[in-house]
């Protein structure tokens, strides 16, 4: 008899920064998900699809867990994880910063009593004394009861193979949720914005990152030519667009230049990417313009 094909969703979760969308990655070994060294920077719930013949594991990648959320976006980033965490998730894949944690402030982990929990600490390629990972464990274990622990660096694929084997341990039965050969929900446009964001990520640096949302306002693909996608940067202030934009422009060039480069290499092909920059003031505290900008409120 062939065995009963497996499918589940399965939420990778922590408080900013901790390595989720690096350990999506590695999962799926592409890069689908966005990554920094700032925190904050995935911004939505992001559907990463491994497949085999007989199992469908659906990664959501999610924004971290911020205990207080001071603006709009933040909420939206908080209710984005609380939902996938809670609501979506048949195993919560629980992540924590071998070096950052603090073992004594474990804060809210949104699990649902009774969903199956991984304990993941991270970043374990990095010089932490065996005290504080067993203290990490202890804290951890006592507020989120996992079935198991893996100490990993998703970065260096250390741990990744074997934590891969005990999700796809405990799948459950179920029929495929999406069409097989499916790697995401998300189309090219989003992962469009998600590209130019990373390079905002990687190019400024204090509040700017945090103050860009990205619009495509066309993606368009073209005969024996480039396809044309351009997209709009909106910024809080006037002087964050002056940033942006720098000297004669050659940021805002370096910028473009950098992000086409990906987006190329996302897309397989080549594109003209054109980026305007716009002020639309405090963005993130209105409610309007999140929901125009695609974020959940
Ligand atoms: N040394 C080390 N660094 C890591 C590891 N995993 C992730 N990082 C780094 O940690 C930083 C954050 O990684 P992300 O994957 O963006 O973290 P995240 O949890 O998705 O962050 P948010 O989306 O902001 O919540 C990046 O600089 C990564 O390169 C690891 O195993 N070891
Ligand atoms: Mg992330």
């Amino acid at each position: 008899m062939a065995t009963p094909h497996k499918a589940g969703f399965v939420a990778l979760a922590g408080r900013p920064n901790v390595g989720k969308s690096t350990l999506m990655n590695a999962l799926l070994k592409f890069k689908l998900s966005i990554v920094s060294h700032k925190p904050q920077t995935t911004r939505h719930k992001i559907l990463g699809i491994l497949e085999g013949e007989d199992f469908q594991a659906c990664f959501l990648d999610t924004p971290g867990l911020i205990d207080e959320p001071s603006d709009g976006l933040q909420k939206s980033l908080r209710v984005e994880s609380t939902r996938a965490i809670r609501d979506d998730a048949d195993l919560v894949v629980y992540m924590v910063d071998a070096v950052e944690a603090n073992p004594e402030k474990v804060g809210n982990t949104f699990v649902r009593p009774g969903t199956p929990v991984l304990l993941v600490i991270n970043k374990c390629d990095r010089d932490v004394a065996e005290t504080k990972l067993a203290a990490i464990e202890k804290s951890y274990s006592v507020a989120l009861n996992p079935e198991k622990v893996f100490r990993i660096s998703a970065l260096k694929g250390q741990g990744v193979e074997e934590l891969k084997a005990e999700i796809l341990s405990r799948l459950p039965e179920s029929e495929p949720f999406y069409d097989k050969g499916q790697l995401s929900d998300r189309w090219e446009r989003f992962f469009a914005t998600e590209i130019v964001r990373e390079q905002v990520f990687d190019l400024y640096h204090d509040e700017i990152p945090h103050a860009v949302a990205v619009v495509v306002e066309t993606f368009r693909e073209n005969q024996g030519r480039p396809d044309d996608v351009f997209a709009t940067l909106y910024v809080e202030r006037d002087g964050q667009k002056g940033i942006i934009i720098g000297k004669g422009g050659k940021d805002l060039h370096r910028l473009t230049e950098r992000s086409q480069a990906m987006l190329e290499a996302f897309l397989g092909r080549e594109v003209n990417l054109e980026l305007w920059i716009k002020v639309r003031k405090d963005w993130r505290k209105d409610p309007r313009s999140l929901k125009e900008f695609g974020y959940t409120t």
